[in-house]
């Protein structure tokens, strides 16, 4: 019999089989995702036939989920973009869209960049971008040292309520983020010889099996179940399917997090619970943090959440007595404006438990060659001058300024948009977003304040998109990822795709990025003459690179080896010192670096800014609490609503209600609702489900009905308005680290629609409130 890596030619990334060229390479985006999982592309006469998880590449094991395994049915869609095309300026918002040549397009872009830079100055462009995809680093680069702007920012993501809020809590504490151990810094995986799985697994306001973020699959998790019977402690309002496999699970409120993590936090230290030999040797800050946590007792917490202050104990003790345990935090932790001290309290969780760095726990990350592939690529490469970067749209927030952001601070954006203060921004390139549909919170506001005040704006994607056509004076066809050579890393293994084909007229990101580059920065991009030598580049500055762009690209991938208790052995720290990469070289649990920026460093419970308790007469008019957008198995955010085998998995928007509150509204299961506060309403379906706790409804976010061709111009914009639950959600609010906004944990109601109450849609009425 054939071994599997005779059968996949382990070794090779190209060969032949019958008809077929097969490439080894990897998913990435476009469409989006976070993760990059080993692929095989079928190619047959220079088009994709048909792709299959690669079995040889240890990351995904030859699995794929449905969003790759679907594929084929976006790759040659008919509503993939598939030229350059423009749209005169008064005629935005109209589906009357002219195709261009690259040329025209170039021509185009380089004269509106240079007339907003002579007129307005660099910084008057703004560069944007959503969630990590495959445009993470190409569009700061583009921004920075093409534009010459300091302004790129996530797409009007209020309060950067993605990943930088736990992040910035991570790297303070303790000098990386963390994450559960799977082996997944190691090539061996689960053949490790020193791994072991987690005893006890934390799972605080995720839903990773369906998710997936940020480099870890959430099966990982189901094998650890399943081999090692590791328990679980669910936090989460709803009965995830991992809920339901918990040994505790504790329904929060929506956006009360902090004061359950606090009350776990003090059962562990009152009963004595606490790793002292770790805490003692490596952890600074523990009377602090006890103190702070010691008012929360689990019937308090109990009280502010609506949960059960026994199975706060239970969780706690299980935390502290069954081994070894890893936490895994969602983010529900962004959110919300006490969610950077919410993140505080769970990370403690671990840390006091000295559950850090070793195997089946909870591994500080770091990049295994050191790659800058985020928000900061090309900001420091000298196109960008002191005063130039003084001008960043920072909201005056000293994390951000410290570098913890990465990127300009899109609330402030916003206001300087509608406002011109403290100058008017002009240009906005979109890559990889879909603003107005997704990730803007508060989206008629997001939608009218580019519409209104830009003077010319370009949109990257695969398809056309709300946003597109509601602002975009200039649209380009991406390409997507077996069409293009990329470089991924997110945490291990680096991994290289090779270019097996193509579409039409669409362009990678690097490709478009060079060719923007030579015409608004010739000097800096002349260095780049393909997308490899692009590429290579980044590897140049890397700090531990270990080959050429070409030659990571003919093995696949490069899995460098990550040893266990780094603290221990000098591997954390620059100057190769014992211990963690903060400036005590310890643990901090009441952080040195957060007193630096001025911020407060020690856990506080705060009610949510809208809640049953902070606004009683709001409550009593909105007496549904609301989370929204937690993820779906079909969807990556506003994608794949035009793939049909995942549309078919969820084809209306759904808020999820609970039984009890189905009856006393008055909706029944698959009716219309609209989901109302004083800031706006969509309409979505009800789903009838005793999983979501009651007194809490939880609506999709980033709809769009790519369906509705007759739709597709103002104002409806393919439905996007009169479904999307970013009416109700609102810009400028955050935490007091500057980060966290109430995109879960608000206040709403909800009533059947009716021809009546249905007359005005959101969108004709977002429209009819415009100019
Ligand atoms: N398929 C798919 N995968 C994705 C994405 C996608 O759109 N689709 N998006 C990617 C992105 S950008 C991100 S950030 C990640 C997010 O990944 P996760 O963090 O896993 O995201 P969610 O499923 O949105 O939220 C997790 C859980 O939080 C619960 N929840 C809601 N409100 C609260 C609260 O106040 N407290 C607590 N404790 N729980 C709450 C929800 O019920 C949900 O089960 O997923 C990534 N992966
Ligand atoms: N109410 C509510 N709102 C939320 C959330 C929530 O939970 N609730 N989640 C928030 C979070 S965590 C995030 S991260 C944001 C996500 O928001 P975004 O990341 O902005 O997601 P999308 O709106 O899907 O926009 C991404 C666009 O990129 C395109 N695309 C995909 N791949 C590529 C590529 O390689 N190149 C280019 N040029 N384009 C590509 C897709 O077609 C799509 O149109 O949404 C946020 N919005
Ligand atoms: S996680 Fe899913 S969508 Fe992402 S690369 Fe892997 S299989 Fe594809
Ligand atoms: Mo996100």
């Amino acid at each position: 019999m054939r071994s599997l890596e005779e059968i996949y030619h382990a070794g090779e990334t190209e060969w032949r089989e019958g008809d077929f060229s097969v490439h080894r390479g990897f998913h990435f985006s476009a469409p989006g995702c976070h993760n990059s999982c080993g692929m095989l592309f079928y190619m047959k006469d220079g088009k994709l036939d048909r792709v299959e998880g690669d079995p040889l590449q240890p990351y995904n094991q030859g699995r794929l989920c449905m969003r790759c395994l679907s594929m084929m049915e976006i790759a040659y869609s008919e509503d993939r973009l598939k030229y350059p095309m423009k749209r005169a300026r008064d005629k935005r918002g109209k589906d009357a869209w002219e195709r261009i040549s690259w040329d025209e397009a170039l021509d185009i872009i380089e004269a509106e960049v240079n007339r907003i830079r002579d007129t307005y100055g660099a910084q008057s462009i703004m560069a944007m971008e959503g969630t990590g995809r495959g445009v993470n680093w190409q569009v700061p680069y583009l921004c920075y040292t093409g534009f010459g702007s300091p302004n790129f920012v996530t797409a009007f993501l209020a309060g950067d309520s993605c990943a930088i809020p736990r992040m910035t809590v991570a790297v303070t504490m303790l000098g990386g983020y963390l994450a559960p151990d799977f082996s997944e810094y190691n090539e061996e995986r689960y053949d490790h010889p020193e791994f072991e799985y987690p005893e006890t697994l934390i799972i605080w306001g995720a839903n990773t099996v369906v998710s997936s973020p940020d480099g870890l699959l959430g099966w990982w998790f189901v094998d650890g179940m399943r081999e090692a019977g590791t328990k679980l402690v669910v936090v989460d309002p709803q009965v995830t399917w991992l809920a339901a496999h918990a040994e505790v699970h504790i329904q929060p409120r929506p956006g009360t997090d902090a004061a359950v993590a606090m009350a776990m936090c003090n059962v562990i230290i009152q009963e004595g619970l606490y790793d002292w030999d770790f805490i003692n040797c490596w952890c600074t800050g523990f009377e602090e943090f006890a103190e702070a946590v010691s008012e929360w007792t689990p019937e308090r917490a109990a009280e502010v959440a609506w949960c059960d202050a026994e199975d706060i104990r239970r969780a706690a003790r299980l935390i502290a007595t069954n081994g070894r345990c890893a936490i895994q935090t969602g983010v529900s932790l962004d959110m919300s404006t006490n969610g950077t001290f919410a993140a505080q309290a769970a990370f403690a969780l671990v840390i006091l438990t000295g559950n850090i760095d070793k195997p089946g726990t909870n591994l500080p990350q770091v990049d295994p060659w050191g790659l800058e592939l985020m928000y900061s690529a090309g900001y420091n490469e000298g196109v960008l001058s002191d005063e130039m970067k003084a001008l960043r749209l920072d909201n005056n927030n000293t994390l951000r300024k410290g570098g913890f952001s990465g990127c300009a601070s899109a609330d402030q954006m916003l206001v300087a948009l509608e406002t011109g203060d403290p100058y008017p921004l002009k240009m906005c390139w979109i890559a990889g977003a879909n603003p107005i549909t997704c990730m803007g919170a508060d989206a008629p506001r997001v939608y009218k304040a580019m519409r209104d005040n830009l003077d010319f704006t370009v949109v990257i994607d695969y398809v056309m998109t709300p946003t597109a056509m509601a602002v975009a004076d200039l649209v380009l066809p991406c390409a997507m990822s077996w069409e293009r050579n990329f470089l991924r890393s997110i945490f291990t293994p680096v991994r290289a795709n090779k270019k097996c084909g193509s579409y039409y007229e669409a362009k990678s990101e690097e490709d478009i990025v060079i060719m923007v580059g030579k015409r608004v920065n010739p000097e800096h991009f002349a260095q780049f003459e393909t997308d490899i030598e692009f590429l290579q580049h980044q590897i140049d500055l890397a700090l531990n690179p270990r080959m050429s762009f070409v030659e990571l690209a003919d093995q696949s991938y490069d899995w460098p080896k990550q040893e266990y208790r780094r603290y221990e052995k000098g591997l954390l720290r620059g100057d190769g010192s014992l211990g963690f990469n903060t400036p005590s070289g310890r643990i901090e649990l009441d952080p040195s670096m957060m007193k630096m920026f001025g911020m407060p460093s020690l856990p506080v419970y705060e009610e949510p800014v809208e809640s049953p308790i902070s606004t009683p007469d709001l409550f009593e008019k909105y007496p549904l609490v609301l989370t929204t957008g937690g993820r779906d198995w079909a969807f990556f955010h506003s994608e794949g609503r035009n793939t049909p085998s995942l549309r078919n998995m969820h084809v209306d928007p759904l808020v999820k209600v609970n039984p009890a509150d189905a009856k006393k509204f008055g909706v029944k299961d698959g009716d219309w609702v609209w989901v109302e506060n004083q800031r706006g309403r969509c309409r979505q379906r009800v789903l009838v489900n005793p999983g979501i706790m009651e007194g809490v409804v939880m609506a999709d976010h980033a709809w769009w009905f790519p369906e509705r061709k007759d739709e597709a111009a103002a104002p409806s914009f393919f439905g996007t308005f009169d479904s999307n639950v970013n009416n109700l959600t609102q810009q400028g609010v955050y935490g007091p680290h500057g980060f966290g906004s109430p995109y879960r944990g608000l206040l709403c109601r909800i009533y059947k629609c009716t021809e009546e109450n249905s007359r005005m849609l959101p969108s004709e009425q977002i429209a009819a409130e415009g100019r």
